[in-house]
């Protein structure tokens, strides 16, 4: 989504806009731009494509303020006059978000005399705020007014030529954080654009409004009162955003599982692994009064959830359910307040992840868990509960490592609610403890099988469809698989329940479509087997990443990888792997561009 960066500092600060943009281009775009204080008038650059196509558009500007943005289009197509930053007259504007009256604005500033040159909704905030500054020449006071006409979703950062040496920003419901440099203050839409600078970062409420200099800042919050916000040092390293020996961030993301896995789970150690407390300090007493449970997710975290019902349910004996955000968020459902609502999302800024909790928190439902990649995010931060992930900065598009934690997560969840619940005997929880942290390891023997998943990926990444089936906790994994497959190497894929086969999808199974299954050593092999002869009998080429200790043998049309070790409960964690493995090579083969797939975009700032 899109990426904001602004600076205001005592000298020039273009490169500093251009590295930050670097370091937001994992979120996703399809243009830059960039605005500064020039000697006579702004300046600006814009250009589709790369920010490596902008630094050359910008060689030879200088400013000592400015503002640059990555954008990913909502309102009007991605090309150069739709890019950011938006221009009225002495002002320019970068926004990350959607303006709901955006036409209404438009009616409006047009019937004034404005010229609206783009199709975005951002134009509007540009001549919005030049048209308030007619009565009100204070460019603060001036944003403040015309945020308040604004409905919707917006972090903006704007500078005037008549103010040099100021940048205003804004926010409301989209992420934007401020760095306190030597030389300056600064903005960015994440930490990880202004690493270059600072590690000092103050993160803005809903509301908040903030005049930077060189050296002043101010804060006024929602109410327009000045604020003090605290400043906290990010703890973000800017090595864990460097690709390092690695051609690719999914590429490298897939192989520090291992490690993230074995930072995830390093707090819990020893016997307190099933301590409530791990999930925050009022953990053990909103957890006992607990009746049922409810996951909202979107995507890859979607497919967390539903793998974590099945834990939920058979270990924990507690009712889950698990619901898309933006599904939720938007139907009528039946409150309850002893449910817990368990949020899941990577950068815990997900739109309609954070605007389905505050829509069961309005309900009523004050049991709120968020599991979160980012601490400072706004998921985690309106949850009563948090459990912070450790994989580190995930940049690739397509989640990996970040959904293994997330699962590693929902594990840890299952144990304590199951010991809350009196239902998890000592022997099971020290064995699940046993098998948690041996999970590195066993990970990284999954991670071993690259070369023969690399020859299968070879073979079927010429194929326009790919069928992915699955069985109980593994099903969830079929749809990640098929997920990952489509986002990257754009081959169509969709993931059944092996026994939904015959109800309709066996329709499509002949030598063209690849079948790729999910085959643990579990208690449903058997009737999966059954499936996987539903397949063969149609013509279908079989894909099967079964267990080592499994009596499944590969045959004509039956391809097989054994996985080295049969993980029982949490085998869907080394299970996801080699299907990771798959669409990464199979989107090599295809050249598609892996970290940044097309129409994509990273952290899901808008709806
Ligand atoms: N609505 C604006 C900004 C889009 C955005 O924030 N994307 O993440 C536009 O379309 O330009």
């Amino acid at each position: 989504m899109c990426g904001i960066v602004a600076a205001a500092a005592s000298s020039n600060i273009v490169s500093v806009l251009i590295e930050g943009l670097k370091k937001l281009e994992y979120r996703g775009y399809d243009s830059a731009g960039l605005a500064v204080i020039g000697s006579q008038q702004i300046e600006r650059v814009r250009s589709v494509g790369r920010v490596a196509e902008l630094e050359k558009g910008a060689a030879g500007t200088q400013s000592s303020t400015g503002i640059a943005h990555t954008r990913w289009a909502t309102h009007g197509a991605p090309c150069e006059r739709n890019a950011h930053p938006h221009v009225s007259g002495h002002i320019a504007v970068v926004h990350n978000g959607i303006i709901e009256n955006h036409e209404a604005l438009r009616t409006e500033l047009s019937a004034q005399g404005y010229i609206f040159t783009s199709d975005t909704d951002t134009e509007s905030i540009a001549h919005l705020i030049e048209s308030v500054q007619k009565t009100e020449p204070d460019l603060f006071k001036a944003v403040q007014q015309a945020t308040r006409r604004l409905i919707g979703a917006y972090a903006i950062a704007v500078i005037d030529q008549r103010h040099p040496g100021k940048v205003i920003v804004a926010r409301e419901g989209s992420p934007l954080l401020l760095g306190v440099g030597e030389a300056g203050h600064y903005a960015a839409s994440d930490a990880s654009a202004l690493l270059q600078v600072t590690r000092n970062m103050v993160y803005l409420e809903n509301g908040d409004i903030a005049e930077l200099g060189a050296n002043t800042l101010r804060i006024a919050d929602a109410a327009g009162q000045a604020v003090e916000r605290p400043v906290h040092v990010s703890e973000l390293s800017a090595a864990a955003v460097e690709l390092g020996e690695y051609q690719h961030y999914m590429q490298k993301e897939i192989f520090e599982q291992p490690q993230a896995l074995g930072n995830t789970l390093e707090m819990i150690g020893g016997s307190k692994s099933s301590q409530p407390g791990i999930f925050g300090a009022d953990a053990a007493s909103i957890l006992a009064d607990v009746d049922s449970i409810l996951i909202l997710a979107c995507g890859t975290s979607s497919h967390a959830g539903l793998t974590a019902r099945y834990w939920l349910e058979a270990i924990a004996g507690v009712p889950c359910n698990v619901e898309i955000a933006s599904e939720y968020r938007y139907r009528v459902s039946v409150p309850n307040p002893r449910q817990l609502i368990v949020v899941i999302s990577q950068s815990g800024e997900t739109a309609d992840t954070l605007a389905a909790l505050q829509h069961a928190k309005a309900k009523g439902q004050a049991k709120t868990l968020a599991i979160c990649n980012v601490p400072e995010s706004a998921i985690v931060r309106e949850s009563a509960l948090r459990f912070i992930t450790r994989a580190g900065p995930e940049i690739g598009v397509a989640s990996t490592k970040a959904f293994t934690t997330q699962l590693a997560a929902l594990f840890l969840l299952t144990l304590v609610v199951a010991k809350v619940k009196g239902r998890l005997s000592e022997a099971d929880e020290a064995s699940y403890q046993e098998q948690l942290r041996h999970l590195p390891v066993a990970v990284n023997k999954v991670l071993a099988l690259e070369p023969a998943i690399k020859a299968w990926a070879q073979r079927f990444a010429n194929k326009s469809d790919a069928l992915f089936l699955g069985r109980g906790r593994h099903y969830p994994i079929a749809l990640e698989g098929a997920l990952k497959l489509k986002e990257i190497s754009y081959i169509h894929a969709e993931a059944y329940p092996a026994g939904e086969l015959k109800h309709g999808p066996l329709a499509l199974v002949d030598a063209n479509m690849p079948v790729i299954t999910v085959a643990p050593n579990d208690e449903l092999l058997e009737k999966l087997k059954s499936n996987l002869q539903e397949v063969r009998a149609r013509g279908g080429e079989l894909y099967v990443f079964a267990d080592g200790d499994s009596e499944i043998e590969g045959s004509e049309g039956v391809n097989i990888i054994k996985l080295p070790e049969h993980y029982g409960q949490l085998s869907p964690i080394l299970h996801v792997i080699p299907l990771q493995l798959l669409s990464y090579h199979a989107a090599l083969v295809k050249g598609t561009d892996v970290d940044k797939p097309r129409n994509l975009a990273k952290s899901v700032t808008v709806e």
